[in-house]
């Protein structure tokens, strides 16, 4: 009896806290619920759920396109992350079993399990990559989406982070950050990227959440056996990339996202910046300081004092004069200025510009319709909201203008944005968000890319056959459909050097392509040495600037004593050399979305020992840098993936499939040329054998001289594809087959070495003739046969090398040993 009674009491007890409960409003994540029924519409299945609806499509090329709500209303999908132009919706197959759903399009299927509803992720062979764990689930407005985490799967994604390049057993926040100084491990930072590719058993996926506002990824920090998306607001939308390569996932996570346009091929050289270069004879000391030395240089960078009190589209008079005649003098020498622009337009009833936005009304608000203002570099700042399609289009005609007085870019910094004081603006700040409205929350991330977006939008309607260059610091998914970037403020510390590599091999994992850091540091005042390891990587990323902060050591390649100015304008040099490596590496990435700087589990997939290589890269797909990253070395061990490489520097050969050291040193020009033969043998560059390395001569700038002949480093054996893209470098012809591309394949047995070599493409300016020279012979090869007949070769025994010039229309060399 008694037991009843107490059991009565606690039902009673239960049922009116249950009803309290939903009454008050609870903090739980309430998730997906079961499956209530579904339909067919134009291809794609809705279902209904107990918490709402699900919307699945299939975008070719791409994959599943997954849109939960919990209302079960959904608006009609917007988006400034994904291309505009989508890719086409395939159809959809339903087909039933006892406990699940199965829907399939293009090369994967999704099982659906009804109660609760969760999905699981399979390629058409049945293979399950992922699979939802507790799945989608929301608390208010915020939501969630949570996986099984697989034993053993290595997380890659989230863009610039200076971190291991591994996420698993990490959480990560995006919230873009302006955050000087930081440290391994310091996050967020200037970028956000909500993708991540997931690798087990070889096979990897990749999954965007195409949501800006504030999130997190656990990959195991805090969930252990389960991955978990967080965001703070907006609709949960994700699109589900199976590979099973790494290369096929970016493929087609740049197909939605969209791909760097070829840049200006100038952007591609050594470039110098520093806060900040004036008066406009700092500029011509510059100018002679690099042509004097004949250290190549294409860019100069003016930082925010060049403005007159920092005010955008403004020159200090008193230190420019006469900018048009400056920048049209500089040009003639080979130089490009790109000017810093701040978002923030400083309030000031005298500024034309600022009361020009403030009449048509394009600045961030208050709910209450007054205007935000925040505190930067001028002062009292008003902000333009680039969410608003006004907005873009005057912002874009000031940049316009501006670049018409000479300026051949512009470098956007501050766009997190960062806001003095507060960081960066208030949560309830509104935004237009073409016409949605919007609050900070969900644009904050968006901020650095829309702006770019204004940017790049307005030059390319008013110009559109020309390539233009725009550097930003903070950006989103798809930024790399209109600006390069930075890593923002390093410092010249050793752990600086270091962290460089896998925060810019993870902005190339998240699509965009052209990245760089400042070389030297950008606080602190580097060493010699210091600075030569920086450039020593810098000099093959693809955006090679040095820049500094006030009060720090000038930092110009020549200011660190004889030794280091040899070896910094060796350095410069070489990236001069290879700039056709650099320069195919960006075609390639416009159609296949590659990076061009690759960690080797980008090539290697199958090798688990590159999974965790930090300090190594991949310039495109045959060169490996091993560099130094640490104080007073002069040797390093580093990891060779399966096969045949040689030492670029001194064609020492190689079998990979193992850790090897190597020497790396500093010090002593002389004693380097007695040891290396080469002056660049501190950096432990590699080659894979086959590979077809196009290098031309060293020029001071991009186009100063015409080259007609490109020198080819061909490395013996092996059999592998590579490519040499060509066109004018400044305008958009190549889209109208104005370009040259030429295919080397080469194949070797244990008797010959042959490249065939076909092109296509109609560019006349393509070199007319190739020098090459094939690497590692150990014996005079008979002959060296040219479209079926024997040329003139010079055979070099102590290098092994042999040397031959053709036509650069040859179609099969025959290299008959
Ligand atoms: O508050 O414009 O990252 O490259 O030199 C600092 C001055 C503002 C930060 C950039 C840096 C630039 C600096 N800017």
């Amino acid at each position: 009896m008694k037991l009843i009674k107490t059991a009565i009491v606690l039902l009673l007890f239960l049922a009116i806290s249950a009803v309290s409960g939903r009454a008050q409003q609870n903090s739980l994540y309430h998730f997906a619920g079961n499956m209530k029924g579904y339909h067919k519409k134009d291809g794609g299945v809705t279902f209904k759920l107990t918490n709402g609806a699900v919307k699945i499509a299939y975008l070719k090329g791409v994959g599943f396109r997954i849109r939960y709500s919990f209302t079960g209303k959904f608006n009609p999908l917007f988006s400034y992350a994904t291309v505009s132009n989508m890719p086409s919706k395939e159809n959809i197959s339903v087909s039933k079993n006892v406990s699940a759903l199965l829907l399939r399009a293009g090369d994967e299927e999704l099982k659906i399990q009804k109660k609760p509803f969760r999905i699981s992720y399979l390629s058409n062979s049945g293979y399950q990559f992922m699979k939802d764990s507790f799945g989608a689930g929301h608390q208010g407005d915020k939501i969630c989406h949570i996986t099984k985490r697989y034993k053993g799967t290595v997380y890659y994604g989230l863009g610039e982070r200076p971190d291991g390049m591994n996420r698993a057993g990490q959480r990560f926040f995006l919230w873009n950050t302006d955050h000087g100084g930081y440290n391994w491990g310091t996050e967020p930072l200037y970028q956000s990227y909500p993708f991540y590719i997931g690798l087990h058993n070889d096979k990897a996926y990749g999954v965007y959440y195409d949501n800006s506002f504030k999130s997190m990824f656990d990959f195991g920090g805090q969930l252990k056996t389960h991955i978990g998306y967080y965001a703070d607001g907006g609709e949960l939308r994700f699109y589900v990339i199976y590979g099973p390569s790494i290369k096929e996932v970016l493929k087609k996570y740049t197909k939605l996202t969209g791909r760097y346009p070829l840049p200006p091929k100038w952007s591609l050289g050594y470039q110098q910046s520093r806060y900040t270069y004036y008066p406009a004879k700092e500029l011509y000391r510059l100018e002679n300081g690099f042509r004097s030395r004949n250290i190549p240089c294409d860019v100069f960078y003016l930082d925010i004092d060049y403005m007159n009190g920092y005010r955008d589209f403004t020159w200090n008079k008193n230190f420019f004069p006469h900018p048009k005649q400056m920048l049209a003098k500089l040009k003639k020498d080979g130089i490009k200025v790109v000017t810093i622009i701040d978002p923030g337009i400083k309030k000031d009833s005298t500024y034309s510009v600022y009361n020009e936005g403030l009449k048509k009304d394009l600045y961030v608000k208050y709910p209450d319709g007054s205007n935000y203002v925040g505190r930067v570099w001028p002062g009292k700042t008003t902000f333009p909201d680039f969410s608003n399609p006004k907005t873009r289009e005057w912002w874009g005609n000031l940049v316009y203008n501006w670049e018409n007085n000479g300026v051949s870019g512009v470098w956007l910094d501050m766009n997190e944005p960062s806001v003095f004081g507060g960081k960066t603006m208030p949560y309830i700040t509104v935004f237009d968000k073409d016409g949605r409205k919007a609050s900070e929350y969900e644009m904050h991330n968006e901020y650095g890319m829309l702006e770019a977006k204004a940017t790049y939008d307005y030059l390319n309607k008013k110009q559109p056959n020309k390539r233009h260059f725009i550097l930003t610091r903070a950006g989103f998914s798809g930024i790399q459909r209109y600006a390069a970037m930075w890593t923002g403020d390093n410092v010249a510390r050793w752990q600086d050097v270091g962290k460089m590599i896998p925060m810019i091999m993870g902005t190339g994992m998240a699509g965009e392509p052209f990245d760089g850091f400042d070389i030297g540091g950008f606080g602190g005042s580097p060493s010699g040495q210091l600075y030569m390891r920086f450039l020593q990587i810098g000099a093959l990323m693809p955006l090679c600037r040095t820049h500094s902060s006030k009060g720090t050591v000038m930092q110009e390649p020549w200011d660190y004593g004889h030794m280091y100015t040899y070896i910094n304008k060796k350095m410069i040099q070489l990236r001069y050399k290879l700039l056709p490596v650099m320069y195919t590496s960006f075609y390639e990435h416009t159609q296949t979305g590659a990076p061009i700087i690759r960690p080797l589990v980008y090539e290697y997939q199958d090798d688990p020992h590159t999974y965790n290589i930090n300090d190594q890269f991949m310039l495109g797909d045959h060169l490996m840098a091993a560099p130094v990253v640490q104080k007073d070395q002069n040797s390093r061990k580093l990891y060779l993936p399966k096969g045949t490489w040689y030492e670029f520097f001194n064609d020492t050969k190689y079998e990979g499939g193992k850790t090897i050291k190597v020497a790396a040193p500093i010090r002593a020009v002389d004693t380097y040329n007695k040891i290396y033969n080469h002056p660049y043998a501190g950096l432990p560059l590699f080659v894979q054998a086959g590979s077809v390395i196009p290098m031309q001569k060293v020029q001071q700038y991009v186009g100063q001289k015409k080259i007609t002949n490109m020198n080819l480093r061909v490395y013996n054996g092996g059999s592998r594809k590579s490519e040499l893209y060509e066109d004018d470098g400044v305008s958009q012809n190549y889209k109208k087959d104005d370009y040259r591309l030429t295919h080397f394949q080469t194949e070797s047995d244990s008797r010959d070495f042959n490249i065939n070599v076909t092109m296509n493409g109609k560019y006349s300016g393509a070199v007319k003739t190739f020098t090459w020279k094939i690497y590692g012979l150990n014996n005079q090869p008979q002959y060296v046969i040219v479209d079926g007949r024997k040329v003139d070769a010079q055979y070099d025994a102590k290098n092994h090398t042999e040397t031959f010039k053709t036509d650069a229309k040859a179609m099969k060399v025959e290299i008959k040993k």
